[in-house]
């Protein structure tokens, strides 16, 4: 019995001997724990290298430049000559900037400001005497008056063009305008005179572009 006993004290002895000279036992290894919330966002990095410079832009080379300029100046050369035909044949007339034409219709107002608005212009608007000289031209060839691009606005006695700029030029015919606010649009005489008139009645188109 004593042997036996001792045998035993000896393995458990020699056991836990063998387990201080390791320092630590080899056990089963745990589970792995559940992750982490995420952290707060980080500081911004410094500022990075300078890059590359970018491709050039749309700068056209100076040979295409010149190119684009002579078909520029060839193709006005050619409207002009067009328009020196439409001229000759009274299709058009020039004064300054603008482009006088009628389709030599007479309709109302609304319908012959229409016409001008769809052809990409507006009724014919004297902004001087050789605008309102050039209109009359117009007038006199059909032998018809003309609506003009001028209407009274809401206050009486007051006109303006179709774009609401005041008229600064103005050539009433005497005692016009005199319509007292019932007769809101503007027709131009064989003289060449203004008379505000009701806006219903059948009158020249004549457009400025
Ligand atoms: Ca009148």
């Amino acid at each position: 019995m004593l042997s036996c006993s001792f045998y035993l004290v000896a393995a458990v002895a020699a056991l836990l001997g063998s387990c201080r000279a390791e320092e630590k036992c080899a056990g089963i290894p745990g589970l792995p724990g559940a992750p982490g919330a995420n952290g707060l966002p980080g500081r911004d990095g410094r500022d990075g290298l300078r890059g590359e410079p970018g491709p050039p832009g749309n700068c056209l080379p100076a040979s295409l430049d010149t190119e684009l300029g002579n078909v520029l100046a060839s193709l006005k050369h050619r409207i002009a000559r067009l328009e020196s035909v439409l001229a000759l044949n009274a299709k058009i007339t020039k004064v300054g900037d603008k482009i006088l034409a009628s389709n030599g219709k007479e309709v109302n107002f609304a319908s012959a400001l229409k016409s001008c608005e769809e052809a990409g212009g507006t009724l014919a608007t004297p902004m001087n005497e050789e605008e309102n000289n050039a209109i009359l031209g117009i007038v006199k060839q059909y032998n018809r008056y003309a609506y003009l691009g001028i209407r009274e606005t809401e206050a009486f006695g007051q006109f303006s063009s179709m774009t609401g700029i005041p008229v600064n030029y103005t050539k009433w015919h005497r005692y016009e305008p005199n319509g007292k606010g019932k007769e809101k649009c503007v027709e131009m005489y064989m003289d060449g005179s203004w008379n505000d008139k009701t806006c219903n009645l059948y009158r020249l188109t004549v457009c400025e572009f």
